[in-house]
């Protein structure tokens, strides 16, 4: 069942969990019932190792927000029903129980959030005798039941396993060089073959911290495909919603034209771009966050003088360290563009110069020098140059 491709997902291979065979899949998963279109639907949160900044993401989102999605005020998404460890309202063994009702099949359909990274509970013991990274809740012998254990009993019976954040998705900071947990994305411990009840991968939304808009848009998306009412979302290969992270940092940010004509910034706080100094990533890491922006359409890396890191990338941290030093792959680039840019530059002043006068007080620069004569045949050249009031100005016109 090979429905990963450099293509993306496509949806091909589709084969909802309850045919697979999986050991660990609870009774909603065995019994294949779960219907593609529902009213109400359960979305459990499990956390991993993480700063909780993914949860501070998915509550500043506005388009749609959270409370949106929860309050049934996007038309057509099924009533939500969030088990949040922040959000909910139930406590303690109320809370658990929900979880361990899902597991019994008695809350179908469900889907799953999954925030922050996955610890690799086999460097303890295997089975949680001798201590655990993660857990939450006890099991009826008292024993904790982890991260991992939830993750197994869950994720089979999903409708969808969506993991929020970096750390969910690659792995990302707990999983730097020299952790003690041996973390791991959330698709690399469910692995590559995953496919959730609607025959989906992991969904990944990376970013530390992610654009909260960019997730609850794909929960929305998602929530609409299951209903029959949107296409199958486009993934890339990694389980990346193709219409979020299609494009790099650069494609979008809004100094991009400083390094078409390469000009570089030499200190911190410049407006300029950013590659060389203080080293920004933002031509190879995918990202929409110059466009979409951090919260509400305000905010976001560059716009507000920050550079890229990389945080929405696999490898994360460690790939992009150290932060503060230009990117190796850009010196040919970046001394391309500066040649090309010195050229460049002076023309477009020349241009700007021409083109940046009021029409009607524009005397003085009627044919004066031989600069603007030049200027001035080229245009008339083409058909869209209204060359008749300056003709009328010099007292040329007929
Ligand atoms: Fe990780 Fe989320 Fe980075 Fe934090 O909770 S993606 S450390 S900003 O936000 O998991």
């Amino acid at each position: 069942m090979a429905t990963s491709s450099d293509e993306g997902f496509d949806g091909s291979g589709f084969e909802p969990a309850a045919e697979r065979g999986d050991a660990a899949r609870p009774a909603a998963a065995e019994r294949g019932d779960v219907e593609p279109e529902f009213d109400e639907l359960h979305v459990f949160w499990i956390t991993g190792e993480s700063c909780d900044g993914c949860t501070i993401a998915a509550a500043g989102a506005t388009d749609p927000g959270l409370e949106d999605v929860l309050t049934g005020a996007v038309p057509q998404l099924p009533k939500i029903n969030l088990h949040h460890p922040v959000l909910a309202t139930e406590w303690g063994e109320n809370y658990v129980d929900e979880f361990r009702a899902a597991m019994r099949g008695e809350r179908d359909p469900y889907a799953i959030v999954v925030e922050g990274s996955v610890p690799n509970e086999k460097l303890i013991s295997g089975d949680g005798e001798d201590g655990y990274w993660i857990a939450m809740g006890e099991d009826e012998n008292g024993d904790p039941i982890r991260c991992v254990d939830w993750l197994d009993r869950l994720a089979p019976g999903a409708a969808a396993t969506i993991a929020i954040g970096t750390c969910a998705t690659w792995g990302g900071i707990p999983a730097a060089e020299g952790n003690p947990t041996d973390a791991m994305g959330t698709m690399d411990y469910l692995g590559r073959d995953y496919r959730s009840v609607l025959g989906l991968p992991v969904i990944n939304v990376p970013g530390c911290s992610p654009v909260g808009d960019n997730f609850v848009e794909t929960v929305a998306h998602v929530l609409l495909y299951a209903q029959d009412l949107a296409p199958l979302p486009e993934l890339d290969e990694l389980g990346r919603p193709k219409w979020l992270f299609g494009e790099t940092v650069h494609r979008n940010c809004n100094r991009g034209s400083y390094y078409e004509e390469g000009d570089f910034a030499e200190e911190y706080g410049s407006e300029k771009c950013l590659v060389k100094e203080p080293g920004c990533w933002g031509p190879v890491v995918k990202c929409n966050m110059p466009s979409r922006r951090a919260v509400d359409g305000v905010g976001g890396c560059m716009n507000v003088g920050g550079k890229c890191i990389g945080c929405t990338m696999p490898g994360f941290p460690d790939k992009f360290t150290p932060y503060f030093k230009e990117p190796p792959g850009s010196t040919i680039s970046s001394a391309g563009t500066k040649i090309l840019g010195a050229l460049m530059r002076p023309l477009r002043r020349k241009s700007m110069s021409n083109l940046d006068r009021e029409t009607r007080w524009d005397e003085e620069s009627s044919g004066i020098g031989i600069e603007e004569r030049l200027y001035e045949w080229y245009h008339r050249r083409g058909a869209n140059y209204d060359t008749g009031r300056q003709d009328f100005q010099r007292g040329e016109a007929d």
